[in-house]
């Protein structure tokens, strides 16, 4: 029997969930497709799983969309928005709504679809071997799963442009300089990193943190005045969890905070 092409782990407050094809750099097929959303779902089910780290199997993180099955006979005409519409827009909306935060250890390549996807991760760490590709232009394709959103917010109208027209690769190192990721460590220590961060994160105040994500996504496309009045709704929702009350227990008890990320 092939192995999953997705592997998901239990760890003590959040799951490792691995890309796993690595003989084509986990580039995306259906199959993959289907088992990552399945993954994801049953995450946010689980209220004992408080975050996510997501990486790839082998020497690379995604390579985007599988081309294999990207030949066509001439006269067929795809429909590329179709993919979009079905797998990679459901995606990255889910990983941007997970009540969660999403770590990313990029731990290769990470190229098309799959940059971005790990660009949508909450926190995202990457090996000081890793590239980052938006190979869409060198195959007449725009970038998608939100790369002409994020790249622009991220780094820049300049370097979006230049990343997203050039499709040069972009050493973890400088992707960190530019503020495109959080960080860039040592290959040998990435998911050792990662795991801490991701260790760390569910021990956090989970709500609160999940109103954090959707502060800073809504945020972009808001008016000070309208985002002000969020805030004073959502923090409004964060002072009635009981992590809040523990937070401030905590801090005059002078010990630290036991955040159970619950109602
Ligand atoms: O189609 C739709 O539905 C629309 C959605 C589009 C989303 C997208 O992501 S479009 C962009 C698709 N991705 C790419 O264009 C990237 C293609 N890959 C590459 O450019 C290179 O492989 C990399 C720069 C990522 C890595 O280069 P390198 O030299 O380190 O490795 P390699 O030798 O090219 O690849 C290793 C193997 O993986 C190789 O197979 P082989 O020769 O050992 O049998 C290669 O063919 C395979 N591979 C890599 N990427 C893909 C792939 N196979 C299928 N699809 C891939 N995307």
């Amino acid at each position: 029997m092939s192995e999953a092409p997705v592997l998901v782990e239990r760890r003590e407050g959040y799951r490792l969930i691995t890309l796993n094809r690595p003989d084509r750099l986990n580039s995306f097929n259906e199959e993959m497709h289907a088992h990552l959303m399945a993954a994801l779902v049953e995450a946010e089910g689980d209220e004992d799983c408080r975050a996510l780290l997501l990486t790839g199997a082998g020497r690379g993180f995604c390579a985007g969309q599988d081309l294999s099955n990207r030949v066509y006979e001439p006269g067929v005409v795809p429909d590329l928005g179709s993919t979009i519409e079905r797998f990679y827009n459901p995606l990255i909306r889910k990983l941007r709504a997970l009540p969660m935060p999403v770590v990313c250890a990029v731990n290769g390549v990470a190229a098309g679809a799959g940059a971005n996807i790990a660009l949508a991760c909450d926190i995202v760490l990457a090996a000081r071997s890793a590239r980052f590709i938006q190979a869409f232009a060198k195959i007449g394709l725009i970038p998608d799963s939100g790369g002409t959103w994020f790249l622009p917010r991220l780094v820049g109208p300049a370097r979006a442009r230049g990343l997203a027209m050039l499709a040069e690769p972009l050493a973890a190192e400088q992707a960190e300089a530019w503020g495109l990721i959080w960080k860039c460590v040592e290959d040998a220590v990435l998911l050792d990193e990662a795991g801490k961060l991701a260790a760390h994160l569910a021990t956090q105040p989970t709500i609160g943190l999940s109103l954090t994500k959707r502060a800073l996504d809504a945020a972009e496309t808001s008016t000070l005045d309208a985002q002000l009045d969020r805030e004073r709704d959502w923090q409004r929702e964060a002072g009635q969890t009981p992590d809040y009350a523990e937070g401030v227990r905590a801090f005059f008890e002078k010990r630290a905070p036991q955040f159970t990320g619950r109602r």
